[in-house]
């Protein structure tokens, strides 16, 4: 990969801050954007801006038209088997919302079970409570071992005749810890219960292919991927999707409306409901069409690099813990320093240009399982280099000597 031409493509990236140049280590929160998407957002709003689905005018149809390729572009990239199976939302956090009320109405009942890990972001949690409250199920929680793994036997102690749904992330967004994902939807599988994945943080990173995966419903959202934000995908399967409960009522998403009832359309419009984010749907096509063609083998293999040298690094400053240290991770890296507060730390990297993530990162139970209040977290991208780590080395390096 060609890392300096591809960071020519992110205009954000040749700024300084605080008269340092910037180190973007906060792509696990929102990657930068490309030429690409910015030029496909501008183009959209300057020369086709209209509704779709809805006219019959030049206007609509080409945004129509844009849209449907776009759903289309994304369907090829996970593998999905039709266009009809993605669905476009405002993001993960919509689409774990839709599909914890859309299939926990479906399928939970008194006493039934959810399973989710405790390294789950609050948006793979909140939503199941909502919907557990409402049917009358109960969450239990597969704990996490002491490195920031899950271990599959606890799974299968866990599991009851009463577990109908499991929602799991694959890459830990505040660890970066990659989950076996495959093994764990198996064993899901054989006991029938709905698989949901959250791959906020492996849809950028890790090669998708919904059907070798084998769960029922995978999310992610759109701007952790160099997209726009304010939109989101939920693939399910189209047969699974058109018999799901509807979760929002509105225009586009019925066939008939009477005064005392309505019928529905079939995935994706019945969960479309509204005028979608058109410029940021086709602006996601052009970001997984930008990522497409760089391929995401070779940028897996570059952030693999990245993360392995930036592990070997940040190992050798004393005082440190990286969290799941020495575990295979996807992403991003998470440490901390004994005695400093990980806030303290963020301030003093900023000052030099580094912008990190520091906190709980939506993630109270699993920083409740480390107890601690937070966690300082490099997160990469495509566009990072082996020189920008250094800088970040140097600049804890600088910031410890202050805070020491
Ligand atoms: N994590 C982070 O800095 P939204 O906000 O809807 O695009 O994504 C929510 C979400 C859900 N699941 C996982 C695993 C995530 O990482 C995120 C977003 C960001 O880690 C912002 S908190």
């Amino acid at each position: 990969m060609d890392i300096l031409s591809i960071r020519e493509d992110f205009p954000i990236l040749t700024q300084t801050i605080n008269n340092k140049p910037l180190v973007y280590f906060d792509n696990g929160a929102t990657t930068q954007k490309p030429k690409t998407v910015i030029n496909t957002l501008k183009e959209y709003y300057e020369q086709y801006n209209s509704n779709v689905h809805r006219g019959v005018h030049s206007l609509s149809q080409k945004a129509t038209d844009a849209e449907e390729a776009a759903r289309h572009t994304i369907a090829k990239f996970i593998g999905a088997t039709s266009d009809q199976e993605i669905i476009f939302t405002k993001g993960t956090t919509d689409s774990l919302n839709l599909i914890a009320h859309s299939l926990g109405m479906q399928v939970l009942h008194e006493g039934d079970e959810i399973i989710l890990p405790e390294m789950e972001h609050h948006s793979n949690i909140v939503p199941w409570q909502l919907i557990a409250a409402q049917k009358g199920a109960k969450i239990k929680t597969w704990n996490i071992n002491a490195d920031g793994t899950l271990d599959i036997e606890a799974l299968k102690a866990l599991i009851t005749a009463k577990t109908k749904i499991l929602s799991i992330t694959w890459v830990s967004n505040a660890l970066g810890v990659i989950n076996p994902i495959k093994e764990i939807i198996k064993i899901a599988k054989k006991h029938q219960i709905k698989v949901v994945v959250d791959a906020a943080q492996s849809i950028q990173h890790l090669p998708m292919n919904v059907n070798e995966l084998g769960a029922d419903f995978m999310v992610f959202s759109g701007h952790k991927i160099y997209g726009p934000t304010g939109i989101g995908v939920l693939w399910g399967n189209k047969e699974a999707l058109d018999i799901l409960p509807p979760y929002q009522g509105g225009g586009s998403m019925i066939k008939e409306v009477f005064m005392d009832h309505s019928t529905y359309q079939e995935s994706p419009f019945r969960f479309e409901a509204g005028t979608p984010h058109i410029a940021g749907i086709i602006g996601l096509g052009a970001a997984i069409q930008y990522v497409q063609d760089i391929g995401l083998d070779k940028i897996k293999t570059h952030e693999n690099e990245l993360i392995t040298y930036a592990e070997s690094q940040l190992e050798k400053i004393e005082g440190i813990q990286i969290y799941a240290s020495k575990i295979p991770k996807s992403g991003a890296i998470s440490f901390n320093f004994d005695g400093i507060h990980p806030f303290d730390v963020g301030e003093l990297l900023n000052m030099q240009g580094v912008a990190v993530r520091t906190g709980h990162h939506c993630c109270q139970p699993l920083m409740r399982h480390f107890e601690i209040p937070g966690t300082i977290r490099a997160s990469f991208a495509l566009y990072n280099t082996k020189e920008e780590v250094d800088i970040l080395i140097q600049a804890l390096t600088t910031a410890l000597k202050m805070l020491r």
